[in-house]
């Protein structure tokens, strides 16, 4: 791969060294376009046997594999040295290493009221149980809150977060180079005037791996004093400034999980999300990479396309068959015109992409109105009213265990519960769902008393479908109970919090509280977040979650359900508008002006508007 130079219209073109001012240090309305900003993203290395590891006071240089019935689900990085895999079989694994821990995650077991190491789990009987790896991933991330109190940091999955580096770098700033804090006082342009030079020699962050800009120069020079001269011989900017203040705060905090919590992270900082991700698996386990701005075309252009996430479908396949190509480099004459003439105008997200643009915002999920999902897949269907309550017993548990463990950090309580189920052959599962009253002692029990009443409203009982033999057999494949609406009491509401241990306050009506609590619930009509209405047609689609997912997952699904839905809306429109050119496998696919109104509903192929789909 032969190194770039870069002509001044492809420094342009990239934007690599944008104009900073004196607004964009001292503004924090500035948002995604200001050239200050500095995104991390920090991943735990091999999260669940790290988590096993810990549990169990094993050394960590020792391999680890934690499964999930017979499937590899982590593997710690000394057993990834024997060339296990998480896709490698137990008994070969357990062959290429004799030495092997082997850790099957905890289970749920019916009759038991918390997960436990069961010493053989099986799936018939047992449900998975992802409590502690939630737990550890909530410590982990108030590590960040407490260690980045002025950033702002969005959890991305059970093991990884987005650390937004804009305002804390901003304030460091301030205190390292005083002169920033106004422009000179004959400045026409005031707040926009730009930044003097900035200083000209920067100590580049000695902890972490800063990508070569010219990887191709730098082969060969693998001294100590390599990278800080390659980095050197291109000129720092101010927005490597920036970089260099997040990668010793990024640091700090890395060290703070590993020396509190004892688990290694590996993480990368760069310009935007996209590329924050991307440069994370630069360099792994416990490692951390820095991409600067100048780095990022070398960096990009020998990265096969199909490797960035959403491009590893449909549309990769496409882009690559169409243009003969691998890697982002080749498909970088494309102009954007002729791209969204050829696959329409969300296009836009892939052709900024491949040049290292990405506007999506770092944002804090807000605590409030949350799910809390207990699901199961069945290894043998449901077929009558008495095979039920195993199972509603199992999920039941495992939701009392976590909204137990929930109010260890806040006074939370479910606003509703509901009763998911899924038919073999329908495509979606029908659910209801009931107002959760407030009791003194949460138990399992509890739970369950609520969730047999929804059962019994949402099935048709084996004595009215033995009297009638219109209705159909029951063979139920997937059961869920979720508690939705799961809030922080307020102040005003904090009393209740007496219904769960100790004595109920004396200062307040409880009967009034509940009655107020009810119409809240009443009141609110989409407390649900397992459901989702249209704006454009109004239907309500709705997701059953599988086994394992973890909360963020669930909102992936159903991010995925939507995509779905709007693609439909998006091919609808197309077959109004234009023919648009899909090289779909063999031949080429027409949506022609012809084709009016809904797709089958069998329609098989993933939509077309997902491809373009940002997150
Ligand atoms: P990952 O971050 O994808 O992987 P990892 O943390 O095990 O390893 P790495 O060091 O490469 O980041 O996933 C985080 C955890 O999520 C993982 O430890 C186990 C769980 N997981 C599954 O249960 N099933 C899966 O298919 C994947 C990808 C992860
Ligand atoms: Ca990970
Ligand atoms: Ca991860």
């Amino acid at each position: 791969m032969a190194t770039f130079s870069l002509p001044a219209k492809d420094v342009d073109e990239w934007n690599l060294n944008p104009t900073v001012t004196y607004r964009h240090v001292l503004s924090q309305s500035t948002g995604v376009h200001n050239p200050l900003r500095t995104i991390g993203l920090c991943d735990l290395d091999c999260f669940y046997a790290q988590c096993e590891q810990r549990r169990l006071g094993i050394d960590p240089a020792l391999p680890i594999v934690v499964l999930q019935w017979d499937m590899l689900i982590a593997v710690n990085y000394p057993a990834r040295e024997f060339g296990i895999k998480r896709m490698t079989k137990l008994p070969d694994a357990k062959k290429m290493c004799p030495n092997l821990v082997v850790v099957h995650v905890a289970t749920y077991k019916d009759g038991e009221s918390e997960p436990k190491y069961h010493p053989d789990p099986n799936n018939k009987t047992h449900k998975v149980s992802l409590d502690l790896y939630r737990r550890e991933s909530n410590k982990i991330l108030n590590v960040f809150k407490t260690t980045l109190p002025t950033a702002e940091i969005e959890k991305a999955s059970i093991d990884e977060s987005f650390v937004d580096f804009t305002r804390p770098i901003q304030q460091i700033l301030l205190e390292r180079y005083p002169e920033l804090a106004s422009p000179p006082p004959d400045s026409p342009l005031n707040l926009d005037t730009p930044l003097p030079p900035p200083p000209a020699r920067l100590e580049w962050h000695k902890s972490s791996v800063w990508v070569p800009v010219n990887p191709e120069a730098e082969k060969g020079t693998e001294s100590s004093e390599g990278p800080q001269q390659e980095q050197d011989s291109t000129p720092a900017t101010w927005h490597d400034v920036a970089l260099s203040i997040a990668a010793e705060l990024l640091d700090n905090t890395r060290r703070e999980i590993r020396e509190t919590l004892g688990y290694t992270t590996s993480a990368g900082i760069a310009r935007n999300k996209f590329l924050a991700k991307l440069v994370a698996s630069y360099k792994k386990p416990n490692s951390q990479s820095v991409l600067r701005n100048a780095a990022i075309p070398n960096y990009l252009r020998p990265l096969p396309f199909q490797k960035i996430r959403f491009l590893g479908g449909k549309l990769g396949t496409i882009l690559a068959e169409e243009y003969e190509a691998k890697t982002v480099g080749e498909l970088l004459y494309i102009d954007l015109a002729e791209m969204q003439r050829k696959f329409g105008p969300e296009s836009l997200w892939v052709y900024q992409v491949f040049r290292g643009i990405d506007i999506g915002e770092v944002k804090e999920k807000p605590p409030v109105n949350k799910s809390m999902l207990a699901s199961k897949n069945l290894p043998k269907p449901i077929r009558q009213d008495g095979d039920v309550l195993q199972w509603v017993r199992v999920l039941c548990s495992e939701l009392a265990v976590r909204l137990l463990e929930a109010r260890e950090t806040g006074t939370v309580w479910p606003k509703t519960i509901a009763l998911h189920t899924k038919q073999a052959g329908d495509s979606a599962s029908k659910s209801k769902q009931t107002p959760f009253p407030f009791v003194r002692d949460l138990t399992g029990d509890v739970i369950v008393a609520a969730v047999m009443k929804l059962w019994k409203e949402l099935h048709t009982s084996d004595a009215e479908r033995a009297a009638n033999p219109n209705v159909p057999k029951m063979k139920i494949i997937n059961i869920a109970v979720s508690f939705n609406g799961v809030e922080t009491l307020e102040q005003g509401q904090r009393n209740i919090a007496g219904f769960f241990g100790g004595p109920a306050s004396k200062g307040a009506s409880s009967s009034k509280l509940i009655a107020q609590e009810k119409k809240s619930h009443e009141d609110d009509s989409n407390a649900s977040p397992l459901t989702y209405k249209c704006p454009t047609c109004s239907k309500v689609l709705s997701v059953l979650s599988v086994e394992g997912d973890d909360e963020d997952t669930r909102a992936a699904r159903l991010e995925a359900v939507k995509a779905e839905h709007e693609d439909f809306h998006f091919a609808q429109r197309l077959s109004r508008q234009e023919t648009i050119k899909l090289g779909a496998g063999s031949g080429k696919r027409r949506i022609s002006p012809a084709r009016r109104g809904p797709p089958s509903k069998k329609r098989k192929e993933p939509g077309i508007e997902s491809f373009f789909k940002k997150k």
